[in-house]
């Protein structure tokens, strides 16, 4: 038996396990010894094994938490559990294992006909989205490296409702609500951080654990191992309109009423606010502007209106006015109980319609296509021309200094080519087709999330060449170790822009507003 306990929260886990050298022979084992070896706990048996034969080993290990019984009863919860699952025996376990998945896979199985590369890699991305939640805990939601490697410690990103969420509202709904039910859950944490940054409403962290916190490391390591300081738990706000879309996709998919007034509606109202209290007026042009912030594309920090952020800063609040306006027509109940317990006004629902009506966005030029932020069409420009023989990923031109990426127009991941994607009905095609293509030049995919949303709207616009590479870079990303850093735990992210590629890409799903 181990237990361990985390350093800031005190959880302890309990790990209950032994060993089983399987087989009648009653002999078999001569002896057997624990030990502590360094920082691991070994059990060692010993059998008196005759050449030729094989034999089976069979280890069981159970595990309890202080999460889920009081600290002083772990040990015998571990033990307990490791008893009856002996007694049940691994056949059974197994047995079960397999009818789970069965019936998991039943729902979220994908086939892809004359292409066994991609068809092993989708069912790889489905099997580690299929194993690594917890419908039945809300407490929880999706790390960045799902349960299989330390990077980023664990912690929840916008990943989890921007890419992996739509695999689960129509294949597992039930941990779709679990996971948006986790937002739910650190809400109070999100009003806190609003607070602190001066702000009203609700904040979410950039990087979320158990408590809903700002968790983002405010340094790190750049490409060299020199000493950053990392911008995103600051100024990457867009994470809280994110939670937001997927929140409302959620209830368009399920219809989950219950979710929507008990729980989304109080998210949307509180975010809203936030928008509203962070926009700055600029008097001189009779506009609202959001300014110092990274958006999506993470090479750019302190810009200043990144159209993705914006955008999605007025939906949010769109969207707000929306379902105010629907709940006091349809659910009077739930309108009392929500203005009350916020201290909502009309009055304050109709001022995030004047900010929604101004918000800034910088211009377009004459081939629609956007400027990302304000001065981005000013920086030197330079366009990727050469991709690496081994993954097939774009190499950095000649010339670029990579501690000076926020004076080039290179971007890491999709930014603009994102709104495009998730807010894809509200934009033209010709608007579609000239952003990526200007943007697809200039695109690094140093993210992991980034292949999947060119893939996507490459399908959109007719680039069906470039999609099926884009798809191939999303599917295989672990399996090729594509990043360069699957050591560090999957990409999880992707394996849900992969199934999207699939299901709203070459699948052709959409799902429009009617
Ligand atoms: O959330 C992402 C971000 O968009 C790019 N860097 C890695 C994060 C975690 O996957």
């Amino acid at each position: 038996y181990l237990e361990v306990n985390t350093k800031e929260n005190r959880y302890t886990a309990g790990f209950a396990s032994t060993l089983r050298v399987c087989g009648s022979d009653k002999n078999i084992e001569l002896r057997r010894k624990a030990s502590a070896l360094g920082d691991k706990v070994v059990q060692t048996v010993e059998i008196n094994g005759k050449q030729g034969k094989a034999y089976t080993i069979e280890k069981y290990v159970a595990v309890s938490t202080s999460r889920d019984t009081s600290k002083d009863s772990v040990q015998k919860s571990a033990d307990d559990e490791l008893a009856s699952f002996i007694n049940r025996g691994m056949d059974d376990e197994f047995k079960n294992s397999i009818d789970n998945l069965d019936k998991m896979w039943s729902v979220s199985n994908i086939c892809i006909s004359g292409d066994e590369k991609a068809q092993k890699a989708i069912r790889f991305n489905i099997y580690l989205m299929l194993s690594s939640v917890n419908p039945d805990d809300e407490k929880v939601s999706l790390g960045a490296k799902g349960l299989h490697g330390e990077g980023y410690n664990g912690h929840v990103f916008w990943d989890n409702e921007i890419f992996n969420l739509p695999f689960y509202i129509y294949s597992n709904p039930k941990a779709a609500r679990s996971m948006l039910l986790y937002r739910y859950n650190t809400l109070d944490a999100a009003r806190e951080n609003a607070r602190a940054g001066g702000y009203r409403g609700a904040r979410y962290p950039w990087e979320s654990a158990d408590t809903g916190r700002e968790e983002t490391p405010r340094w790190g390591l750049d490409y060299k191992g020199n000493p950053v300081r990392i911008w995103t738990g600051d100024i990457e706000y867009h994470i809280t309109s994110d939670i937001v879309y997927a929140i409302l996709q959620y209830v368009r998919a399920t219809g989950d009423m219950d979710f929507l007034l008990n729980y989304g509606a109080e998210i949307t109202f509180e975010t809203s606010r936030f928008w509203a209290s962070r926009v700055e007026y600029n008097r001189e042009s009779d506009r609202y502007e959001i300014n110092d912030v990274i958006g999506p594309d993470e090479f750019h920090e302190h810009i200043n209106n990144n159209v993705f952020t914006n955008y999605m800063a007025r939906w949010n609040m769109q969207r707000g006015i929306e379902l105010f306006s629907m709940i006091k027509d349809l659910y009077p109940e739930h309108y009392g109980r929500l203005s009350k317990k916020l201290n909502l006004t009309r009055d304050e629902v109709e001022g995030w319609k004047g900010i929604a009506s101004k918000i800034f966005f910088p211009h377009q030029n004459d081939d629609l296509v956007f400027e990302q932020f304000e001065g981005y069409f000013n920086l030197k420009d330079y366009v990727v021309t050469e991709y690496d023989d081994v993954n097939n990923m774009p190499v950095f031109p000649r010339g670029i200094d990579r501690v000076k990426l926020n004076d080039y127009t290179l971007i890491k991941q999709a930014d603009i080519v994102m709104l495009l994607y998730i807010l894809g009905e509200e934009f033209s095609l010709k608007t579609k087709k000239n952003n990526f293509e200007y943007y697809e030049r200039r695109t690094m995919h140093k993210s992991s999330l980034s292949p999947s949303i060119y893939c996507i709207l490459g399908l959109v616009v007719g680039n069906y060449k470039k999609s099926y590479e884009y798809l191939m870079r999303t599917a295989m990303v672990d399996l090729d170790d594509n990043q360069g850093n699957t050591s560090r735990g999957v990409h999880m992210a992707s394996t849900g822009g992969t199934w999207q590629a699939a299901v709203f890409g070459f699948g052709g799903v959409s799902i429009n507003s009617e």
